[in-house]
């Protein structure tokens, strides 16, 4: 008895193992037809939330994808970051924030998929939109289009993916969690402007992605006309409207704003939970089966990764899970809720299409009616301010301004997008520790010497000379003043003009700082024009040129220029305008501080800090550091940095990012009036504020005591404001 019982089974086991083998092997595949994208066969609705690895650490990874699934997601979709994998030719990273297979593997042991969004531009508001800064200097380049150098580039490093992911067995089809994977980022409009080589490009960038057999499907996001078989998808606020190039295709949204990104000097983007909820609706009651929140997790653009659109360091993006990790309520529950509804629909929502009924003006019934028994109906109401009474079916149902009721039997109202059942929550920065102990060290301004080795009669793009190896450029030169200059005698001083193509400019005369200033998102261009104390003699003309990121955006971005690209003129002499554009110009990469390394524990020992009362305040280009024990709580952790200027703060020798506060214009925000259509000039808080004010200090960089705090600050702040402080 025992013993046949034992064969039977292992008879069994022997049966299922063929049969899975020769099922499983069959059965794993991802497709696509014109209602939804395919499973192992099963169309399904998928929601998405795009999670981008090296803007959280590791350690957050788990607790961000398990809070995203708790909220119903069933897709995490990333970019994958060229320049932090590629940081020079041939020289590959993928380790710590950047371990792109780690972060796959823990969705895929969540049992969410994966959308693998390779681009490799992603735009993002990420550092020369994801391109390494030498591919600019590969002779003959020109990006995204028809050339050479350039697409010989883009192929070997999506390829160099691709690979990676099939060794690791990651794609859908060898049992692994990507479901689909992006060529191109919103290469549509570039097309548009490109013409004929932009087409050939596109064509170029779909046979190639389609040659590399990943055997799931390709997308193409905001790209009307992408070849087939690629997905063409949309990217907006509102994507109801939307319709693939062809009709065996399905209607998905890959990027479906949560909020917005904060830029220096702007108001901070909120988008409300109902209106977010209210779009996600509309786009499924018409047809719709992938959404994608672009941020679900929106996290830190640590150390120098933002762009230069004056790109804050916190990327949070009013997301469903905040930039610490935590829950963004009401808008996490609400969109939760939601999810929760459709999935109710799903049998429904996959097997017809919707048939419209008006139900009065402004009001709409999509009805998804099944031959088979199953029906769902999304009751909505347009009217952006009254609330409206429908008939449907034998019911009535009430329906808030700017709304969607769903009923997944089209019986039971389960969810109304404007009715919010989450409890918001209020967060809280509180301070934790006592002030810290600062010591400070002043770095003097560069000047032009006998032995500089970088020098030329003319002004450099800065970005040319750096290769962005630092934010940091000195432009140095000399001024002799004759004793006879009229200035003198007369005891005027003469004007001192320098242009730039951005970002930020320093002007230090004889060792002393004569001003600063800094373009905005709209204008990164800027002029410094001040009288300056010239005396006679040899005079040192310093300008210390500061980039913040390089573009990620706009036409041809990748030749927009950084730096003092002139003229640089004196006026008020007796000659009249001097122009110093083509004199001698000396150049000199970084700060003093940074070739130090004074961010690291070793680095910071190597010079003499001061302390005590002597701490420099108030003063430009100063360091500052301190230790700090971490709090025994688990909160997360965020440095207030109201205090001080601009610079970089760094943690045990990691960049945490650049600090700004940006003071927001008080005019600049609007009331919050969503309803109708959602536009980022509306709904912005914080008015007469820091645009940042807290910098997310990962607890995983912390020891539980002795920890270096290093803050470069280079207008001159007061570092005895800078605190310590917990989220909760
Ligand atoms: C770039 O830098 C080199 C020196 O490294 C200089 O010769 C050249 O003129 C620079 N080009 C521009 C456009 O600044
Ligand atoms: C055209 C446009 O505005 N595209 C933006 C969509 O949103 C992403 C994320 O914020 C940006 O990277 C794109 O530039």
């Amino acid at each position: 008895m025992m013993e046949s019982l034992m064969r039977r089974s292992k008879f069994h086991v022997l049966v299922f193992m063929l049969f899975c083998s020769w099922f499983c092997y069959v059965t794993a595949s991802v497709t696509y037809d014109h209602k939804a994208i395919l499973v192992d066969g099963k169309r399904r609705i998928l929601i998405s939330g795009s999670i981008h690895y090296p803007r959280s650490t590791p350690q957050m990874w788990p607790d961000l994808i398990q809070k995203a699934k708790d909220g119903g997601i069933d897709v995490i979709q990333t970019y994958v970051f060229w320049n932090g994998h590629e940081p020079s030719p041939g020289n590959y990273y993928f380790e710590d924030r950047f371990d792109l297979v780690k972060f796959i593997k823990i969705v895929q042991q969540a049992g969410l998929y994966v959308n693998l969004r390779i681009g490799p531009y992603v735009c993002a508001e990420w550092n020369f939109g994801g391109f390494p800064v030498w591919l600019k200097y590969v002779p003959g380049i020109a990006f995204r289009t028809d050339n050479g150098p350039f697409k010989a580039a883009m192929q070997k490093f999506t390829t160099k993916i691709v690979n990676m992911m099939k060794a690791e067995k990651l794609f859908q089809t060898q049992g692994g969690p990507i479901i689909m994977s992006q060529i191109e980022n919103e290469y549509g409009p570039v097309e548009w402007e490109t013409g004929a080589p932009g087409k050939a490009y596109t064509k170029w960038a779909a046979q190639m992605a389609v040659g590399l057999n990943t055997g799931v499907p390709w997308i193409m996001c905001k790209q009307e006309d992408a070849p087939d078989p690629l997905i063409d998808t949309c990217n907006a606020y509102y994507c109801e409207k939307f319709t693939p190039n062809k009709n065996y295709k399905p209607k998905m949204w890959t990027e479906n704003w949560t909020g917005w990104y904060t830029d220096y000097g702007s108001p901070v983007p909120r988008r409300p939970a109902e209106d977010m909820a209210f779009s996600v609706a509309r786009f499924i009651q018409n047809g719709g089966s992938f959404v994608n929140y672009y941020m679900y997790h929106g996290g830190t653009n640590f150390g120098r990764t933002s762009s230069g659109l004056f790109i804050a360091t916190s990327y949070e993006y009013d997301a469903p899970i905040d930039e610490y990790g935590l829950l963004n309520e009401p808008k996490w529950g609400h969109l939760r809720d939601l999810h929760k509804a459709i999935k109710q629909c799903e049998p429904a929502l996959v097997s017809v299409d919707p048939t419209l009924t008006l139900l009065g003006k402004g009001l709409e019934a999509h009805v998804f009616k099944t031959s088979f028994g199953a029906c769902a109906a999304f009751l909505a109401n347009y009217d952006t301010t009254s609330s409206r009474t429908v008939k449907f079916g034998n019911g009535q149902y009430n329906l808030p301004p700017w709304s969607i009721s769903i009923l997944p039997d089209c019986k039971t109202d389960v969810y109304n997008t404007a009715r919010v059942g989450v409890k918001s929550w209020e967060k809280k920065m509180t301070p934790v520790n006592s002030a810290f102990n600062w010591l400070s060290y002043n770095e003097q301004p560069a000047s032009s010497s006998g032995d500089d080795s970088l020098t030329g009669y003319a002004l450099w793009e800065q970005v040319n000379v750096t290769r962005d190896s630092s934010d940091y450029l000195w432009y140095m030169t000399d001024v002799n003043i004759d004793s006879n200059e009229g200035f003198i005698k007369n005891g005027q001083s003469p004007v001192l003009t320098a242009m730039s193509a951005g970002h930020v400019l320093h002007v230090f005369v004889n060792g002393q700082l004569s001003g600063t200033v800094y373009g905005g998102l709209k204008n990164p261009k800027l002029t410094f024009s001040d009288s300056v104390k010239l005396r006679v003699g040899n005079n040192k003309i310093s300008l210390l040129s500061v980039s913040i990121g390089l573009s990620n955006v706009g036409s041809h971005f990748e030749t927009w220029n950084v730096g003092v690209l002139g003229p640089v003129t004196l006026k008020g002499l007796n000659e009249g305008t001097r122009d110093l554009s083509r004199q001698k110009w000396s150049y000199k990469v970084g700060l003093k501080g940074e070739a130090l390394n004074l961010h690291t524990t070793s680095g910071s020992s190597s010079v003499q800090w001061t302390q005590g009362s002597l701490v420099a305040k108030k003063q430009p280009l100063t360091w500052y550091k301190a230790t700090f024990n971490a709090p025994a709580s688990n909160d997360p952790l965020a440095l207030d940095m109201t205090s001080m200027g601009k610079g970089e703060v760094w943690i045990n020798g990691q960049s945490i990012g650049r600090h700004w506060p940006g003071y927001i214009a008080r005019g600049s925000c609007g009331s919050c009036n969503y309803a109708g259509y959602y536009t980022d000039t509306k709904c912005r808080t914080n008015c007469g504020e820091p645009s940042q004010r807290w910098y997310h200090i990962p607890r995983s960089w912390l020891n539980p005591s002795g920890n270096l705090v290093v803050v470069l600050e280079e207008f001159g702040g007061d570092p005895t404001g800078i605190s310590l402080v917990k989220r909760t």
